[in-house]
């Protein structure tokens, strides 16, 4: 089993309940087992500003799946709980990212690992930070670049 971990994100509906859902799916599908999730954050939108604030979260997961493996899980998860894609960094229902899987590295059209921003958003290393602060991504741990982040506006919810 590898150790990976996924941020968790959601700006429309009842965005608590989706999270919700969102780790049942994930827990429910075979060679992922959930080992650790952060609380939930009211984070304001990041990218496009003008939409609805987001709750953001962050999983822990042991998997036997591959890094493509687990991204397709996430995607299918995605799409069974109503996920419709339109633009890019716009509202979403659920959004499931992969952030780091093991010390893999990988690039290509379909995934980026370490997650290209993950050093660079409060939004996901703060809820990250609460579960793995010691987790090295791209030489430094998640508190330190979470300490070089604003994270003012970021607050626990609910
Ligand atoms: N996701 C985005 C774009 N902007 N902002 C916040 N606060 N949280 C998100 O999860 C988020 C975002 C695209 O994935
Ligand atoms: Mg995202
Ligand atoms: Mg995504």
């Amino acid at each position: 089993m590898t150790q990976a971990y996924l941020g968790l994100g959601s700006n429309i509906g009842d965005k608590a309940a989706m999270l919700d859902a969102a780790v049942e799916g994930l827990a429910a599908r075979p060679g992922i087992l959930v080992t650790a999730r952060s609380a939930a954050y009211r984070t304001p939108p990041w990218g496009d500003t003008d939409q609805d604030w987001f709750l953001n979260a962050a999983l822990g997961v042991e998997t036997d799946l591959s890094p493509h493996g687990l991204l397709e899980a996430c995607l299918s998860v995605e799409t069974a709980l109503g996920r419709v894609r339109a633009r890019r960094w716009g509202p979403r229902v659920i959004d499931i990212d992969v952030l780091h899987y093991a010390g893999a590295e990988v690039s290509d059209e379909r995934l980026v690992l370490p997650h290209r921003f993950v050093r660079e958003r409060a939004f996901v290393l703060v809820p990250l930070a609460e579960i793995a602060p010691d987790l090295v991504i791209g030489g430094e741990t998640v508190s330190e670049a979470l300490s070089r982040l604003d994270a003012s506006g970021i607050v626990r919810f609910p």
